[in-house]
């Protein structure tokens, strides 16, 4: 029996993946309301084909559970929060999730650790607790590290296509992983060991936050040049080995914002070309907010209550604003002491920040200045609706004559 800890973004599609595929699973989360929503037959967020694969785990028999559970396998996929300040990962709540499982476990048992860690914090943190738990790894406890790579937004289509990593002290029971995640991906799995896996994960995600903060770079460049971003990275593009990717008003969610710090925290005076990038990503909002008093000045606009920040999310069409660029904005306003913008998501339905609007109509009526943030579908499918209004199109998305870019 697999026993999957931590139902988040990444532990519930795994659990309900594997439980899918013919593996018993427990899923246990801390989280008492989480537990009884998924008890009640509700998945706790929206992926496409995830409410499928709910009902296929369902009816195959996955229990939820807020106790950890005797197990041959665990998987922890609890989230690991970073210190803003020191740039450090911080391992909480994997240490606290491990310390739970090695008070249950029986000898022999793997506990694999899904969630994204920086490189040696097996070593660190988990192997010390096992120790201490009267167990010794490679007899009584068998550690694996299987970082996830699936990108919110197509999570169960990537779930079961993507290649995976997995890191293991001894090839047996990295083998023994491989074929309970082989029994529903289909991509390669490679195995290797812990330290490699952990350095795969964070190195993945500095490549692409480096990689788009190249191109937050030209647009600065080409903005200081009154040139055309865009059309520059459309035709660099056609060369057989350039792929930039696109400028935008910032990198948000837990992922790509997130881990490369990891290797800045841990090697200052070597991570210099990442360091850089990351506060490059950082300072777009920024940029964003002093675009929007440019073109305010160009317009004759004296009113920042009567601008609209389209989208609140990190990025389009989920509904996870961890990180959003749009409240990173929102924030730095507020640290000037400015009145509020305005500001709507489709699909943020509470309450999240001041002067929020809940319907798009509502929304475009109380504003003079539209900032597309993220590119949802619906602004996509529902352009029409700017006609009249000034449009600064951080997405460039927006066909409309006379619209503004970052
Ligand atoms: N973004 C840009 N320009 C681009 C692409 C993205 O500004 O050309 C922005 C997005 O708007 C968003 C942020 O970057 O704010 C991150 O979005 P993303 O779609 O690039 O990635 P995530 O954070 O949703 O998911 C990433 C993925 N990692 C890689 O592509 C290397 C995913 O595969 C990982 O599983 C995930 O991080 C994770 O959990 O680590």
């Amino acid at each position: 029996m697999v026993n999957v800890i931590g139902l988040g973004y990444i532990g519930l599609p795994t659990a309900l993946m594997m439980a899918s595929h013919g593996v018993e699973v427990v899923g246990t989360d801390y989280n008492a309301a989480l537990v009884d929503t998924l008890n009640a037959g509700r998945p706790t967020f929206k992926e496409d084909g995830l409410e499928e694969l709910f009902q296929t785990a369902v009816d195959a028999g996955i229990k939820f559970s807020h106790e950890y559970q005797v197990a041959d396998t665990y998987i922890i996929s609890v989230p690991t929060p970073y210190d803003k300040f020191s740039k450090k990962v911080d391992p909480c709540y994997v240490v606290s999730a491990a310390e739970s499982v090695l008070k249950v476990c029986p000898k022999g048992a793997t506990v694999v650790i899904e969630s994204t860690i920086s490189p040696g914090t097996i070593d660190r943190s988990i192997r010390p607790l096992v120790a201490a738990a009267g167990f010794t790894t490679g007899r009584d406890i068998h550690l694996v590290h299987a970082p996830e790579r699936i990108i919110p937004g197509n999570m169960v289509y990537e779930l079961l296509h993507n290649n995976r990593t997995l890191g293991a002290d001894e090839r047996e029971y990295g083998e023994k992983v491989k074929a309970l995640y082989a029994s529903f991906c289909q991509g390669e799995i490679v195995v290797t060991d812990i330290k490699t896996a952990e350095m795969t994960k964070v190195v993945e995600n500095t490549f692409r936050a480096v990689n788009i903060a190249f191109a937050n770079e030209l647009a600065k460049i080409c903005r200081h040049e009154n040139m055309d971003v865009y059309e520059i990275i459309r035709i660099c593009n056609m060369h057989p080995r350039v792929n930039i990717l696109q400028p935008g008003p910032g990198v948000g969610g837990h992922c790509i914002s997130v881990d490369p710090w990891f290797l800045v925290g841990d090697y200052p005076s070597l991570a210099k070309v990442i360091d850089e990038s990351m506060k490059t990503n950082d300072s777009m909002p920024d940029f964003v907010l002093n675009r929007i008093y440019e073109i305010m000045r160009e317009k004759g606009m004296t009113d920042i209550t009567r601008v609209g920040l389209y989208g609140l999310t990190y990025k389009e069409n989920v509904d996870d604003f961890r990180e959003s660029p749009t409240l990173q904005l929102l924030e730095s306003q507020e640290r000037h002491l400015a009145p509020g913008l305005k500001s709507y998501d489709p699909f943020i339905k509470r309450d999240l920040v001041k002067n929020q609007y809940h319907d798009l109509d509502g929304f475009l009526d109380a504003v003079d200045l539209v900032v597309i943030m993220v590119k949802h579908d619906e602004i996509k499918r529902q352009m029409g609706k700017l006609h009249g209004k000034v449009v600064l199109d951080c997405q460039n998305i927006c066909p409309m004559p006379g619209v503004y870019h970052i």
